[in-house]
């Protein structure tokens, strides 16, 4: 071999040591995917965790956030999630609220978020938009079937969207601008292994996925039901078993631990009665399966439909005329949680906007 020759195989071979050593979250240079995000931010922290994945998602050019609304009636949730964007470097999200009153209406950490960190709802969501207005305005302007519409909490304000008519915003009913705009749903919520058990994080054991209920399916089950007969795109759901083992929160904690969402997690997790800072990374997987798809984390037909009993139990049967399905399991939950880790804590030290701090 020529000393040439030698030289170019070395430098191959280095640049594959240094293309490894960047880590197994590099993304693919593709278009920033366009998000809309509905979160129930203000009962498990974990929202407040994945509104930041989806800013530090943003902040390397892999998503647009095009709104974020609250399915929650507790007048501080808006104020707590634009102050986790403002951290994040991002003060112009458009964001919604659910104006039902009396749903999810407590909460141990945004109203402290909302009073102590720099956002535009500080007193309460009285002028924050209507949930459905904002969806229908946001949405009708984007480019027909672009939007990836991720939802994190219960089904409440997807059935709104669904249902709503006509407006100034678009001649076409909830149901018809969906079909137009979305190209397809992200949806944490249910349960559908068939291998994996269901247990919380202090490792207690809830049986199968057929006998459980999952949080965001219970806490309106009607609205859930009704989504899942109607949506009319596409819907990926991250089930319950999907993110129970993935504790990424400590990292972010450590490296900006005067963000609100450090303040955030270890609050709520202490309340709870938990000793670990974090939160299992439910709402993270709906996030990161929205932006980046099943890559190489997960597997997941779309050829069914997903039955939901009056209990609250979610069954997926196989159905070539629908397209829903559920992520599988395929990357450790070891491997996942150093992806979902590295880019939380970097969403926060992203340079300030204005003041920062409590
Ligand atoms: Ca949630």
């Amino acid at each position: 071999m020529g000393f040439a020759r030698l030289c170019s195989v070395i430098l191959l071979a280095l640049s594959l040591v240094v293309l490894a050593s960047r880590g197994v979250d590099a993304a693919p240079a593709m278009p920033p995917v366009p998000i809309f995000l509905d979160t129930d931010v203000c009962v498990d922290p974990g929202d407040v965790s994945a509104v930041t994945l989806l800013n530090g998602l943003a902040n390397r050019g892999e998503a647009k956030i095009l709104g974020i609304t609250c399915v929650t009636s507790f007048p501080y949730a808006p104020g707590c999630v634009d102050a986790v964007c403002c951290w994040c470097g991002r003060s112009d999200v458009p964001i919604g609220s659910l104006k039902d009153s009396g749903f999810l209406d407590e909460s141990k950490y945004a109203q402290y978020v909302a009073n102590n960190w720099p956002n535009r709802y500080p007193d309460g969501s009285r002028n924050v938009p209507d949930a459905v207005a904002l969806f229908r305005r946001v949405v009708s302007n984007q480019p027909d079937h672009s939007v990836v519409m991720v939802a994190i909490g219960p089904a409440r304000n997807l059935a709104h969207f669904l249902q709503s008519k006509a407006d100034s915003a678009s001649p076409l009913s909830g149901r018809d601008l969906i079909a137009m705009k979305v190209k397809h749903l992200s949806f944490m919520a249910g349960a559908f292994s068939k291998t994996r058990r269901i247990k919380d994080q202090m490792g207690k054991d809830y049986g199968p996925s057929e006998t459980f209920i999952e949080w965001n399916v219970q806490q309106d089950i009607p609205a859930f039901q009704y989504v899942v007969k109607n949506w009319p795109t596409p819907i990926m759901f991250s089930g319950f078993e999907i993110g129970q083992e993935i504790l990424v929160d400590g990292s972010m904690v450590t490296a900006t631990p005067q963000s609100p969402q450090a303040y955030c997690v270890p609050t709520t997790q202490r309340a709870f009665g938990y000793r670990n800072v974090s939160r299992p990374a439910w709402d993270q997987t709906a996030i990161l399966y929205g932006v980046r798809g099943l890559s190489n984390y997960w597997g997941g037909a779309m050829e069914g439909r997903v039955v939901v009993d009056d209990q609250g139990h979610t069954i997926w049967r196989a159905d070539p005329t629908r397209h829903q399905g559920f992520l599988e399991p395929k990357m450790s939950d070891a491997e996942l949680g150093e992806i979902i880790s590295q880019i939380q804590a970097e969403a926060g030290q992203i340079k300030p906007l204005g003041e920062r701090g409590r």
